[in-house]
């Protein structure tokens, strides 16, 4: 049974059997961001994104993964690097840039995955937030659902589903062009990890 997290909670990830969940994908399935022009006539979709910040142990950032497809020179702009879609010497990998989010309602479907692989990850790194961000106008507290599934398989094939989070869209979000979903971060030995959903 997939564990139901709701917001704040915090799991170990461990597997019904004991075993540590070190192989997992982190895929999150949301809907446009819609905005409309022309006297209401003209719909555009906000391009959302699913990115990741790595910290090492002293809380600093020391890895990231975000779009492949932002402007450099733009990201230069904020004295940021060029986007890239693996982290963490290929423990974590982006299965690449979903443009829209669904239209027309939940298609049930992930839009972007990362997937991961804590063993893999050196041992300098102590947290791991993934998050949604849109680089456009359109804020947060209009996205219609974001849902992050963490799951056992494949991009392609849901092996077995060990946790559910369903970000509900607040008032408070407003503005906010960042929705982060959650933080692994290690704990004895292990790692740990909790649902935010705060923009
Ligand atoms: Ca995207
Ligand atoms: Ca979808």
């Amino acid at each position: 049974m997939a564990i139901n997290l709701t917001k704040g909670q915090r799991v170990d990830l461990k597997k019904s059997s004991g075993a540590a969940l070190t192989n997992f994908c982190v895929g999150v399935n949301w809907g446009g961001i819609e905005s409309r022009g022309f006297f209401g006539l003209t719909k555009s979709v906000e391009d959302v994104d699913l990115s990741a910040l790595l910290f090492n142990t002293e809380g600093e950032t020391c890895d990231y993964i975000y779009s492949h497809l932002y402007k450099p020179e733009i990201l230069a702009r904020f004295g940021l690097p060029p986007g890239k879609l693996e982290a963490a010497g290929g423990a974590l990998k982006h299965t690449g840039d979903d443009m829209e989010g669904d239209s027309g309602g939940d298609d049930g479907l992930y839009n972007e995955i990362i997937t991961v692989d804590l063993a893999a990850v050196p041992q300098s790194v102590g947290q791991i937030f993934s998050f949604l961000n849109n680089c456009g106008d359109q804020d947060f507290s209009k996205i219609p659902y974001a849902k992050i599934r963490m799951f056992e398989g494949t991009p392609t094939h849901v092996r077995e589903v060990f946790a559910s989070y369903n970000v509900a869209a607040e008032r408070q979000d407003e503005n906010c062009r960042a929705l982060v979903m959650g933080r692994f971060y290690r704990k004895g030995g292990g790692w740990n990890f909790a649902a935010i959903g705060d923009a």
